[in-house]
């Protein structure tokens, strides 16, 4: 018998990622979209799936319409993916993040446990919970001390995650992923943001590039391999967290640098910083050991650095017809 999944965050970059992965892996997929007067599909469409995933209404502030969906799709398996996942507006909406990205996750785990225990449940948890970092590199044991509004609702997920596995024997699992990038990245997001402007630049479009804090330290991986492990966690026997990074830290400076190299021009010359641009608070530097991924779930990284700048500069170049 095939599985069935539900995916919430359809829309997004690791909805359309994961849909994919779990299409060709034969299962039936769910996508829940919230509502609005327009239907954001682009990314299903970049990968030529739209018309294999079958969309559901879902709104993670509605408990009710969860229940439904629960009800009606019948999932073995749910990845909850869906949440206010900027940072940076976190800051400006912090309660409206808590009720979606924080109290979101606790409706899909109480929605589980009203329908259906047995549904296996990830729930898409963030490197942005280490902060202000206690260790480097950051692991499962590593404290938590989140520095955003964002992150401090994801942590409250994270740890109801948890509970409900401690609590009730829900098969939950929280993957604390580290940034994962891709053609697919919102353009909101530093590195999109950089390799967007990389090509309009270098088709003449634009003149320059206005960034906030150059210094930040991120470990940046490829989010195609990142939804992988994802499934991975919830095909173990037992529930359990993950990190999930390349265990490789460079600051916004640095990807900058390598995505106008990329395109042989020096991005000295049309970077500015912009005190807009900077954060009240900010996360210096992360770095993630995913050495319990690696051993448990035999999962690691393959894309670097260099590539994964290349890989996005590359389908920008494509978008902005510069090639
Ligand atoms: P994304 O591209 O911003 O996608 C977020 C998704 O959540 C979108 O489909 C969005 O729908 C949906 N959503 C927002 N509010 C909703 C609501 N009230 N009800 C239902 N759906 C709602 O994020 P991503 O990069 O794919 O990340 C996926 C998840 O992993 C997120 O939870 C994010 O916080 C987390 N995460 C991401 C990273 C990373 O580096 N990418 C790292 C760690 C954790 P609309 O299209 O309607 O806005
Ligand atoms: O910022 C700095 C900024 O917005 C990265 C989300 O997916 O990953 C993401 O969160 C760094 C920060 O991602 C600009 O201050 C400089 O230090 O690309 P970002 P993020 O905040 O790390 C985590 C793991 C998630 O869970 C989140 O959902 O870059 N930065 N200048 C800038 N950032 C932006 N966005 N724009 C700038 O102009």
């Amino acid at each position: 018998m095939p599985k069935t999944a539900l995916i919430t965050g359809i829309t997004g970059q690791d909805g359309a990622y994961l849909a994919r992965l779990l299409l060709s892996k034969n299962y039936r997929v769910y996508g829940a979209f919230r509502r609005s007067s327009v239907l954001n599909l682009e990314r299903l469409d970049y990968l030529g799936i739209r018309e294999r995933v079958e969309l559901v209404p879902l709104d993670l502030l509605d408990l009710s319409g969860i229940v439904r969906v629960l009800d009606r799709v019948k999932p073995d398996e749910v990845y909850n993916l869906a949440a206010q996942s900027f940072v940076a507006v976190s800051f400006e909406q912090p309660v409206v993040t808590g009720d979606i990205t924080g109290l979101g996750a606790v409706r899909m785990l109480e929605g589980i446990r009203l329908v259906n225990p047995k549904i296996r449940f990830y729930q898409a948890s963030s490197s942005e919970m280490f902060g202000k970092v206690q260790a480097v590199p950051q692991n499962e044991k590593t404290p938590f001390y989140p520095r955003s509004p964002y992150a401090a609702a994801k942590l409250y997920a994270h740890w109801m995650t948890v509970n409900y596995r401690e609590a009730y024997g829900i098969f939950a699992c929280s993957g604390i992923l580290f940034n994962h990038e891709s053609p697919l990245r919102g353009l909101e997001f530093v590195t999109r943001k950089i390799t967007h402007a990389v090509a309009r630049i270098k088709a003449g479009l634009e003149r320059e590039l206005r960034l906030g804090n150059l210094e930040a330290r991120r470990d940046w991986g490829y989010a195609q391999e990142y939804v992988e492990a994802m499934w991975l966690m919830l095909q173990q026997d037992e529930p359990d967290d993950y990190v999930i990074a390349t265990g490789e830290t460079h600051s916004v400076r640095e990807f900058a640098e390598a995505a106008f190299a990329a395109v042989n021009l020096d991005w000295r010359e049309y970077v500015k910083t912009d005190p807009a641009f900077y954060r009240p608070a900010e996360v210096d530097l992360l770095v993630g050991d995913a050495s319990r991924a690696k051993g448990k779930l035999g999962w690691c990284p393959k894309v670097t650095f260099q590539e994964l700048v290349g890989i996005m500069v590359e389908a920008d170049l494509e978008r902005v017809g510069g090639k």
